[in-house]
């Protein structure tokens, strides 16, 4: 059986990624792939709920024990990633180790040190930025409520994102309208599925 694709969402807050990769996972399932969706952070572990509290400002960590919890919060969801990818589920997942490193280089933490924890986790197929200026995602509704939710921080944040995107990323304008932005992501999957159906890759390991 052919492995699923691993498409991942990125982007600055408020840039629409839950929106349109709960779209994607829609539409994949309605056109009869086998399809999840996957968010990161996850908040219902046990580790995901210690960074609830930190994100909704109820308790506070060092920046370098949040960034650690983030990335072990991946690492606990990887085996059953593996297995779903094997058993030819695709995964749309919401957030991931770039956001980790972006954050947490956007605090001063040093680019080499906040990658080395996410070292050989699964890599994604491809990456969807969802770009979107921090002037016109802060128009958007709900924006502030979290800790990281202020300009000068997002504008540092959408930088470092830009310092890691190679041939895998394609940069999608977050200001178009939801379903414009769709159509143009369904376009890019479908060029994925082909590529992959052409030339299967196996499972890749991040930053290795
Ligand atoms: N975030 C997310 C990080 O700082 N590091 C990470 O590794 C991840 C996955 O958490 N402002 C930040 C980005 C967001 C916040 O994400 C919560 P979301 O997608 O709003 O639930």
């Amino acid at each position: 059986m052919a492995r699923g694709l691993f498409i991942l969402f990125e982007g600055c807050d408020r840039s629409g990624k839950t929106t349109q990769s709960t779209r994607l996972v829609q539409a994949l399932i309605k056109s009869g792939v086998n399809a999840k969706l996957v968010k990161f952070p996850d908040r219902t572990t046990a580790i995901g709920k210690m960074i609830d509290a930190y994100l909704t400002q109820k308790t506070q960590l060092s920046d370098e024990a949040v960034h650690l919890l983030f990335s072990a919060n991946r690492w606990e969801a990887m085996h059953q990633m593996r297995t779903d990818l094997e058993n030819g589920i695709t995964l749309v997942v919401d957030r991931y180790a770039f956001s980790g490193v972006a954050f947490s280089a956007a605090k001063k933490l040093g680019f080499k040190w906040c990658k080395a924890p996410d070292v050989g986790l699964i890599a994604p197929d491809r990456v969807f930025f969802l770009d979107i200026h921090p002037d016109d995602a802060a128009k958007r509704d709900g924006y502030g409520d979290e800790i990281y939710e202020k300009r000068e921080f997002q504008i540092e944040v959408r930088v470092k994102f830009f310092t890691m995107m190679d041939a895998s990323w394609s940069i999608v304008d977050a200001l178009k309208s939801p379903d414009e932005i769709h159509r143009q992501i369904m376009a890019l999957t479908n060029t994925a599925f082909k590529r992959q159906e052409d030339a299967p890759a196996p499972i890749g390991k991040l930053w290795t």
